[in-house]
């Protein structure tokens, strides 16, 4: 058996395949990347979900033959099929803004503390338990999340994997099943949910057709197919004392629990308790992330993000910060504009250059950070040592050092590539080549490079700065 193993990862800005190699340690390779924007039509964002899976058959024909295939995305978004399995329409983007209202509908019918009770999950308003109830299911028979659907069309089988049916809002927190109940009392067909599966069982071959296509033939397997929860099963960990950051287009920050927390200080917190892997809890909040970066460049064409950073490192600190988790700044659009509307509806006088800008929003993700941290420990009682800052804003040192100064904690950066790192290494496992999640971690620690961030400073700073906005 090879010791090679592929990754299909669908990220905010781009979508790649990699191939990971296990027979000398951890290497990982890109075999093919792609752009994943969304497409605006008449008025309504979406996927370009056959154009991804085009540009996914080319990786897998680039990566040449492979153990295994797994497949993660991003959460909450999906596919409906009809009753012959045809896909229904574009799926639609979760930055759209079709759930407007749905949540304090739903809030109102069944009641914010029993959803919580049923699910365990923060009220985000593109949960797909909104998506869905503002969506058209007349025709539709499967409703199959973005990972399950790309799997479908490389397998022909349909499944629900359970890490990334967790942030659906409908599924049983405590059972780890669809929560019929809950999905009739909202008035949806339970047959629209498929069989759930666990990270690492086999979906199946890859289709005929497929084979033919990319020119080799391997099963694929479901991973931790939400790209969280990949993230987070490869956290170069050593105990149980951290808590993780999965940063990139947003910040993931929480820790790992045995079990959920569903007091009421956790609701109104607005905590959320998604599967991980092996049956532990991502017990975890998200932070705007990068996302304000991201948009602040798209709006400054020609900049240069590492131009810009040094430059922020000289700015002025705390010249003013927002709270990055303002819905405000969900939609795609004029970043610099919110962040400056943000600024003035709170007294503070909007930065006067993109260098401004950028100490802005990392001050501010940075304080987001904090308080996520903070509350994560307090809230499950789990002590914590270290923060580990995994993802794409492992690379961003200015962010890191905020981060460890903001949280009073050192940070541990990196891997950047986390995501893959858990998707091959759930099939690795699957394959009998790594023990357990333990084992991943300690693969990842001694194979990657990981940089470790002191706290400077007495922290006064901060904590000034965050009783500015929290
Ligand atoms: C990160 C992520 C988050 C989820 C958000 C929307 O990529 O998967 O975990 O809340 O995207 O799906």
């Amino acid at each position: 058996m090879s010791r090679r193993f592929a990754a299909v990862d669908l990220g905010a800005s781009s979508g790649r395949v990699m191939v990971a190699d296990l027979s000398d340690g951890l290497r990982l390779t890109e075999a093919h990347r792609f752009p994943n924007g969304p497409v605006r039509v008449a008025g309504r964002l979406h996927w370009d979900i056959l154009g991804l899976y085009r540009e996914i058959l080319a990786g897998l024909g680039a990566a040449g033959p492979v153990s295994s295939v797994g497949v993660d995305a991003w959460a909450v978004d999906y596919g409906l099929l009809d009753e012959s399995g045809s896909l229904l329409g574009n799926p639609v983007h979760y930055r759209d803004d079709r759930t407007r209202g749905v949540p304090e509908q739903v809030a109102a019918t069944v009641g914010a503390a029993t959803l919580y009770e049923v699910s365990g999950l923060q009220v985000l308003p593109f949960n797909t338990i909104y998506q869905l109830l503002a969506d058209r299911l007349d025709q539709a028979a499967t409703m199959l999340l973005i990972p399950d659907l790309i799997g479908y069309w490389l397998t022909g089988e349909l499944g629900a994997e359970v890490t990334n049916a967790s942030t659906t809002g409908l599924l049983d927190v405590r059972t780890r099943s669809w929560a019929v109940p809950l999905i009739e009392r909202l008035g949806l067909p339970p047959e629209l949910f498929p069989p759930l599966r666990q990270p690492g069982e086999a979906l199946g071959g890859l289709r005929r057709d497929v084979a033919a296509e990319i020119g080799w033939s391997a099963p694929v397997r479901a991973v931790a197919s939400h790209d969280t929860a990949s993230a987070v099963a490869a956290v170069p960990a050593s105990g149980p004392a951290f808590a993780y950051i999965s940063c990139g287009t947003w910040s993931l920050a929480g820790v790992e629990l045995p079990g959920p927390v569903l007091t009421p200080e956790s609701r109104a917190a607005n905590f959320t308790n998604e599967a991980g892997v092996d049956g532990t809890v991502r017990y975890l909040r998200n932070v705007m992330g990068l996302w304000l970066l991201q948009e602040c460049l798209r709006a400054w064409p020609g900049s240069d993000l590492g131009d810009l950073l040094a430059a922020a490192a000289g700015e002025r600190p705390f010249a003013a910060v927002v709270d990055p988790d303002e819905p405000v700044f969900l939609p795609p659009g004029d970043m610099p504009a919110r962040i400056a509307a943000e600024c003035r509806r709170t007294g503070q006088r909007p930065p006067a250059s993109p260098a401004a800008y950028v100490r802005c929003v990392l001050e501010s993700l940075a304080l987001g950070h904090r308080l996520a941290v903070r509350q994560a420990m307090e809230l499950s009682g789990r002590e914590v040592e270290v923060v580990h800052l995994v993802g794409g804003g492992s690379r961003n040192e200015l962010l890191c050092q905020f981060t460890a100064d903001a949280c009073g904690l050192p940070v541990v950066a990196g891997p950047a590539e986390a995501t893959t790192f858990g998707n091959v290494l759930v099939q690795a496992r699957a394959a009998g080549l790594v023990s357990g999640v333990a084992e991943m971690r300690a693969l990842v620690a001694s194979s990657q490079p990981l940089r470790r961030y002191e706290p400077a400073g007495s922290g006064d700073a901060w904590a000034e700065a965050a009783s500015r906005l929290f």
